[in-house]
């Protein structure tokens, strides 16, 4: 397991809970932060134990963004030498294990975006979405402007975007960005219980499902289509289908070996 500074990793049970925690910066994502994600997750992935990730951050804040005060006197090429975007965000959204976010407080600019790498966001009944980079006089890197038209279509994108606006948590359930809202006290329970059962389900079949829903993200239908047909085929292979479909006929849990 890797040493953490700026997160705080977790095992509870199957579930493996990224806490970010970097309260007095409202868990601004520096570089070190990302690079601490993208560890945790290779940690998580690695571990057999584990079969669902959620990230979050405080009540007060998910995270404010990428850390302005760190990124302020970059250049051009420190930008672009460093690949940052690279580093802990695409370790996320490339994660094969179902992740959650669990979103409290801020979610603004590369926390908006460090919401949407996952597979989806619950909320709670406080949180505020928004890119309001265009305020700083730059634009979203890590996925604001593409994954947030995916999710949410041109229009609203375009306005926070432009706008660098707040969403708050029933203007983004409306529009599609996140898939539930929980009071604020019971935020973690909800996930937590999401994740438990997502973790109890056959692995291979929720990676299976994972990654064909994804494919609707970034291909025409048709050959999403036929990802997911594949994929479905191939769900005949496991075990666990096998042993899924017949505890459903004789009335009883199934028993996944996760093969
Ligand atoms: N970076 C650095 N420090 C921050 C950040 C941030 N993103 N957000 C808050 N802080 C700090 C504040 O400076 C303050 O520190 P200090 O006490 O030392 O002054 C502390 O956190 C508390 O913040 P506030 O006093 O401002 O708290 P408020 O409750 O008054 O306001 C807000 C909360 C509205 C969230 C406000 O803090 C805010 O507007 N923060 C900035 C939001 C923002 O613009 N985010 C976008 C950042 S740009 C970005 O994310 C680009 C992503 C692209 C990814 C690729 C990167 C290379």
């Amino acid at each position: 397991m890797s040493v953490y500074e700026h997160i705080i990793v977790e095992g509870k049970g199957a579930v493996g809970l990224i806490t970010l925690n970097r309260p007095k910066m409202l868990n601004a994502l520096s570089f070190g932060v990302f690079g601490e994600i993208a560890a945790a997750v290779d940690d998580l992935e690695a571990d057999d134990a584990i079969g669902c990730i959620v990230i979050t951050g405080s009540e007060k804040a998910f995270a404010a963004g990428a850390d302005i005060k760190e990124m302020q006197p970059k250049t051009f090429i420190d930008m672009f030498s460093s690949d940052f975007t690279a580093i802990g965000g695409d370790r996320v959204a490339r994660c094969r294990k179902p992740t959650i976010a669990a979103v409290s407080g801020y979610a603004l600019g590369g926390g908006c975006e460090l919401a949407m790498m996952c597979d989806f966001i619950i909320c709670s009944d406080t949180a505020k979405f928004g890119q309001p980079e265009i305020t700083l006089g730059t634009i979203p890197g890590i996925g604001g402007t593409q994954r947030l038209t995916r999710a949410i279509g041109k229009a609203k994108a375009m306005d926070l975007c432009l706008t660098g606006r707040m969403m708050d948590a029933a203007e983004a359930e409306r529009a599609g960005l996140v898939s539930r809202i929980v009071p604020a006290d019971k935020l973690m329970d909800e996930v937590m219980a999401a994740a438990e059962k997502i973790a109890a389900m056959s692995r291979p079949a929720a990676a299976m499902a994972k990654e064909a829903v994804n494919r609707a993200f970034e291909t025409p239908l048709s050959e999403g289509m036929n990802v997911e047909r594949n994929l479905f085929h191939a769900t005949f292979a496991l075990e666990d289908r096998a042993e899924g479909m017949a505890a459903f006929i004789e009335k009883r849990k199934p028993v996944n070996k996760n093969r």
